[in-house]
């Protein structure tokens, strides 16, 4: 396919020409069919939705990640049914997304069966922001959460020394008639991709993202990335990174981010684990009940927004909708460190 014309700092792409671009990329790095059109989703989504970090930018991301061997580009990921609750998908090294396609339907059938359910993604490549997972969970009516450990890049609270990833939290609660309730948060303070963004544009990050090699605060992103990053909300934000570690890694049976990162042996490929995601029917608890309950949590919705807060996922949804009417502004250098790979 041809690049968009050059219009400047930037150039507006439709979702169609994202996807196109995305799909024939990862093609060519070396994904299967399957798996190309399947991580190319998760990367239009990023783009729709604006964030960027998790975007076409992992495009860069993934061509490291492939070449480096870290990922089996043409992995089948097998579902084992291990109780009436659970279900386990090992995606034999290949990347997340295929293996939550193969897990989803049985995860949504235990959900509804047994009132709550968990999947387990095993021996996956993980890139990914979770919001899209959850967000297909609530459209199922289903409430969500999703857990994942990454590579130890972030010190605990009062540490030095990373320990853990980024740890991204999601959860998802459906609404009646509207997109769902979601929030998609790094344990870290900023996701990595965020401090990747702002070493590539020469932008110095906020205090408080990371420290340099030496244990120093820094707002240099390089020295940030080769130091470690934070949590955030201190201690908070520390606990619930070492959670995350626990239930999606030697919970699952399946690797912590130190592991992950040792695993790498130096690659700096994306990180190889497990995931967790709980799915809970309302219906269990709350039978003939659900709908009117479920209605009951809009209360509280308005008046977090009518007071001029928002909700999570508010700012996403609106992008969203700018997105597909408009299409999406991607900067001219990162298309041409895109074009620069096909070389
Ligand atoms: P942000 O800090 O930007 O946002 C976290 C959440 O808070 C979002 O749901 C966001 O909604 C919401 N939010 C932000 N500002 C407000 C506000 N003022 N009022 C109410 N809600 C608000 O994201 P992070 O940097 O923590 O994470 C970014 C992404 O990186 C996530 O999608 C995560 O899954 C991904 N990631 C993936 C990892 C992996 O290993 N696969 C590791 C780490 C991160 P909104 O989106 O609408 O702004
Ligand atoms: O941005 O921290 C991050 C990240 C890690 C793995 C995928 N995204």
């Amino acid at each position: 396919m041809t690049m968009p014309a050059d219009t400047g700092a930037s150039v507006t792409m439709t979702l169609d020409e994202v996807r196109a671009l995305a799909r024939t990329v990862l093609r060519r790095q070396g994904l299967n069919a399957r798996h190309a059109e399947a991580v190319a989703e998760t990367m239009v989504a990023g783009e729709r939705d604006g964030c960027a970090s998790h975007g076409l930018y992992r495009l860069l991301v993934s061509a490291h990640t492939i070449a480096s061997g870290n990922v089996v580009p043409d992995a089948e990921p097998v579902a084992t049914d291990t109780a009436p609750a659970l279900v386990r998908v090992d995606a034999k090294g290949g990347y997340a997304q295929l293996a939550f396609e193969l897990g989803k339907p049985l995860l949504v059938e235990k959900a509804r069966r047994c009132g709550i359910a968990a999947l387990a993604l095993n021996n996956c490549v993980h890139f990914a922001a979770l919001w899209p997972e959850v967000e297909a969970l609530c459209d199922e009516g289903l409430v969500a959460l999703a857990f994942t450990p990454s590579h130890a890049w972030v010190a605990p609270a009062g540490g030095t020394r990373p320990v853990f990833g980024t740890n991204p939290i999601a959860f998802g609660w459906p609404r009646p008639g509207r997109e769902p309730f979601v929030f998609d948060l790094a344990t870290s303070a900023v996701a990595r991709g965020e401090i990747e963004l702002h070493r590539r544009a020469g932008r110095a990050i906020p205090e408080g993202w990371g420290i340099d090699p030496e244990g120093r605060p820094t707002t240099d992103a390089a020295e940030a990335l080769a130091g470690a990053m934070l949590t955030f909300g201190g201690h908070k934000g520390s606990a619930l990174a070492a959670m995350v570690e626990l239930i999606a890694g030697p919970l699952i049976g399946d690797m912590t981010s130190r592991e992950s990162l040792a695993a790498d042996n130096g690659a700096k490929a994306s990180p190889l684990g497990g995931e967790l995601l709980i799915a809970i029917d309302p219906a269990g608890f709350l039978g003939a009940g659900a709908e009117e309950h479920i209605r009951r949590a809009e209360a509280m919705f308005d008046e977090i927004t009518s007071q001029g807060a928002r909700l999570p996922s508010q700012r996403r949804y609106e992008a969203r909708r700018r997105s597909v009417a408009e299409g999406v502004r991607i900067p001219r250098v990162l298309l041409d460190d895109i074009e620069r790979l096909r070389k």
